[in-house]
């Protein structure tokens, strides 16, 4: 069984590990669901950020959102896309953290999310925390102990 006896790295902090802005895939909040489904689905990732004009982060979009703001009683209605706006339909309850947060809390949040955004104090967006990343330094971690 393998026991963590040192847990000091649980308290580094997450700055190296963050993939960061220019690298993700994002949508502007004045963008219609259209353009934002071309976006989710050329990308293939299910939920991404929403920015402002100021690279403020405003909310997270996914498919499921886009899909369920045209759902009408009988069918998809598809023709409301390029009407609905992505500051519309985004989920704005947001699970956040700062570089300088340790990976513990990372880890914390990311059992329950699959990426967290990374916001400075100003609420700028710097990057994303993936679970693939820390998934990652965990096993380099725990396959180098003892
Ligand atoms: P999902 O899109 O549901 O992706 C789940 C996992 O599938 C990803 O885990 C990754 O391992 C793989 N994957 C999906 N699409 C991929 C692609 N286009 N290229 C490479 N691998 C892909 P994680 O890497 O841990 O990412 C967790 C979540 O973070 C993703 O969930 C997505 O919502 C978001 N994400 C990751 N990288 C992103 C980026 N560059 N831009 C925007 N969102 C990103």
């Amino acid at each position: 069984m393998i026991s963590i006896k040192n847990k000091e790295f649980l308290f580094t902090p997450i700055t190296d590990y963050i993939i960061s802005a220019e690298k993700v895939a994002h949508v502007q909040v004045g963008n219609n669901a259209e353009h934002a489904l071309l976006v989710l689905t050329k990308t293939g990732y299910s939920s991404i950020p929403v920015l402002d004009a100021q690279d403020k982060l405003k909310g997270l979009l996914s498919m499921r959102t886009v899909t369920d703001s045209i759902l009408g009683l009988a069918h998809i209605e598809y023709e409301r896309l390029p009407d609905l706006k992505v500051d519309e339909i985004m989920r704005t309850e947001l699970h956040t953290i700062k570089s300088t947060d340790t990976l513990q809390k990372g880890l914390d949040l990311l059992i329950d999310h699959p990426f967290v955004c990374v916001i400075k104090e100003d609420g700028t967006f710097s990057g994303i925390l993936t679970r693939r990343v820390m998934l990652k330094k965990f096993k380099k971690y725990i396959y180098n102990i003892e």
